[in-house]
């Protein structure tokens, strides 16, 4: 991997903190408010990407956004679970790194974000950066220091 001094932590490469997107839970933004929510509670993850059928990264969906468009004045309508499609309620307004983005650059992102999707210049989803693989990494770099 690399090495233990902080100078490199900071110099690190992106690429040997991703989680690749063969791992990641994510929805196609055509599927169903009630497909995206079957998999956000069986995933047990608060909020993952939607890719289009090419595998572009389109957005990010949360079971609090699903829930937030559903709800009537005085209920929520469950029906409408399964007339909306995640595009038309995902986030499409999150930052996004490439595998040559800066690590120091990433690490200040997550500082608001949760995790990074991480596309290629044609916006092709590779993978996420989460917060919990730098802490661990910076827990280790801190204990060996
Ligand atoms: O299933 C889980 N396994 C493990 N090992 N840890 C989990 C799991 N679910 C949640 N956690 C822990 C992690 O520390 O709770 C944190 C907050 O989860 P979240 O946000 O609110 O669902 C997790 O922190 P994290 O690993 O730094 O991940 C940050 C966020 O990145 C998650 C989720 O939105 C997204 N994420 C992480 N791994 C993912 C993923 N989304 C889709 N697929 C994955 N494999
Ligand atoms: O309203 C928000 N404002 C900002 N600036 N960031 C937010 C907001 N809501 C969510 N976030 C971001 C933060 O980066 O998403 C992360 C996960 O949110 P969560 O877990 O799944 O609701 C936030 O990461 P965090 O600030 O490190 O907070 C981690 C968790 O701590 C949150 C939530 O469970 C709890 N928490 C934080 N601030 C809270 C709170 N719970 C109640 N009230 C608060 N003020």
């Amino acid at each position: 991997m690399f090495s233990l001094h902080s100078k490199d932590f900071l110099e690190a490469n992106i690429a040997d903190f991703i989680i690749p997107s063969e791992k990641v839970a994510h929805v196609q933004k055509a599927n169903t408010l009630e497909h995206a929510l079957l998999v956000l509670t069986k995933s047990g993850y608060s909020s993952i990407p939607v890719l289009d059928a090419q595998f572009h990264l389109e957005g990010l969906i949360s079971s609090s956004l699903i829930t937030d468009s559903i709800l009537g004045l005085e209920h929520i309508e469950f029906e409408k679970l399964d007339e909306k499609k995640v595009e038309e309620v995902m986030d499409v307004d999150f930052p996004t790194i490439l595998l040559r983005t800066k690590f120091i650059k990433a690490l200040q992102l997550l500082i608001d974000h949760p995790f990074l999707c991480v596309v290629d210049e044609d916006g092709l989803f590779e993978g996420i950066m989460t917060r919990r693989v730098i802490l661990k990494q910076l827990n280790r770099n801190i204990h060996n220091a």
